[in-house]
């Protein structure tokens, strides 16, 4: 069935009998297929929702995964009666979810907004720091337990590594012999790549239900002051370290250039965007950090750069079955941009604990 078709009975499925208008992609993420579907009320005014296609080949257990979002979002609404909030649509029999086929089909409201894909006014970033500390503190009395594993391992960076390794000696694509430097520079830093998921091993940092994919264009702003008004794609919402948020966000937003920039060496933290997440963040969630969190933050940013490398080289390696592309390097492209960036990070190291001194006043 052609998917102007499609989309509509996926709609109809989620109650929506207005009069269908017609479809949008949107180019969003690089997992999921994301959809803006247009209809026309009674009265003439226009509606508009998302659908998404959601990616089982990441997401195995798709059906749990909308278990843990329906928990979450309804926990987040009830804590903010009266706001904007995200919202998942009910089929007839009260799922969350259409399966037909190879397609597993969900539906949200659609919240008129402006996101970001790179931002350098402070007062944006400082925003948006402060949305995902709130989402945090918003989780902080959620039973953990309650969540499934929707990725298992997903920010386990010695697993990831594992995993780096089989696929550099299968090499089932033929190009671990082109990509030589880079696995070398990945193997060479991968003790302190690992900083955090070791520590959590040894118990030394709370675990916490964490969002795990804070890229800053998952904050929806307003488009009137640019206030935050939502935190969106809670796929990867499960049990995880505050500095997997942080350091996520800062590898996102605090680089000078896209995340697949193609001249790689121009990629290097803003300081300024730095300081403004974490001033944001840190606003939020200054009050419950345990000391050894706030040792981290700053190291974390490079965990998580280093593992993102490790993950865009290995899909490379494996064929690409993962991330979606647009060219066949394109995969390598990101590598090389995250591997330029853990190297700017590093140098900064020093003045990146500066600023989180500074800003939480120690
Ligand atoms: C994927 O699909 P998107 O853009 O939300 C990935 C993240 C990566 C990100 C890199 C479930 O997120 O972990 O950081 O690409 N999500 C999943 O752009 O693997
Ligand atoms: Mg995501």
């Amino acid at each position: 069935m052609e998917l102007y078709e499609k989309l509509k009975e996926v709609c109809r499925c989620f109650r929506i009998e207005d009069t269908y208008v017609g479809y949008e992609t949107i180019q969003m993420g690089n997992v999921n297929q994301t959809y803006k579907v247009n209809f026309l009320l009674s009265d003439g005014r226009p509606k508009s929702f998302l659908v998404q296609n959601v990616n089982t080949y990441a997401f195995r257990d798709p059906v749990g995964l909308m278990e843990n979002i329906d928990k979450v979002t309804e926990h987040i609404r009830g804590k903010c009666p009266g706001q904007l909030c995200l919202h998942f649509h009910h089929t007839y029999d009260r799922k969350t979810y259409v399966e037909d086929g190879d397609n597993f089909w969900r539906m949200t409201n659609f919240i008129p907004s402006v996101t970001y894909n790179s931002v350098q006014d402070p007062q944006i970033v400082r925003n948006a720091g402060k949305a995902f500390g709130e989402f945090q503190n918003q989780l902080a009395d959620f039973d953990i337990t309650a969540l499934h594993e929707t990725i298992p391992g997903f920010h386990n960076t010695r697993r990831r590594y594992e995993m780096f390794r089989q696929a550099v000696a299968e090499d089932k694509a033929g190009r671990a012999r082109q990509v030589r430097r880079e696995i070398e520079y990945l193997l060479s830093v991968e003790d302190l790549a690992c900083t955090l998921t070791d520590l959590n091993l040894q118990g030394k940092l709370p675990l916490r239900v964490t969002h795990n994919d804070t890229k800053i264009n998952n904050v929806l702003f307003s488009p009137e002051d640019n206030r935050a008004l939502v935190v969106i794609d809670l796929d990867t919402v499960m049990p995880g370290l505050m500095g997997h948020d942080f350091g996520d966000a800062i590898r996102f937003a605090a680089n000078e250039v896209e995340e697949d920039c193609p001249d790689a060496e121009k990629a290097k933290v803003d300081l300024e965007v730095f300081r403004a997440f974490s001033q944001g963040f840190l606003e939020m969630t200054a009050g419950t950090m345990t000391d050894t969190e706030a040792d981290t933050l700053a190291i974390s940013c490079f965990c998580l750069t280093a593992e993102l490398a490790v993950r865009f080289l290995d899909d490379y390696l494996r064929g690409d079955p993962y991330f979606k592309i647009n060219s066949p390097d394109h995969n390598l492209v990101r590598t090389r941009c995250q591997i330029a960036l853990c190297r700017d990070m590093l140098a900064k190291r020093d003045e990146m604990e500066d600023i989180i001194r500074q800003c939480l006043n120690r």
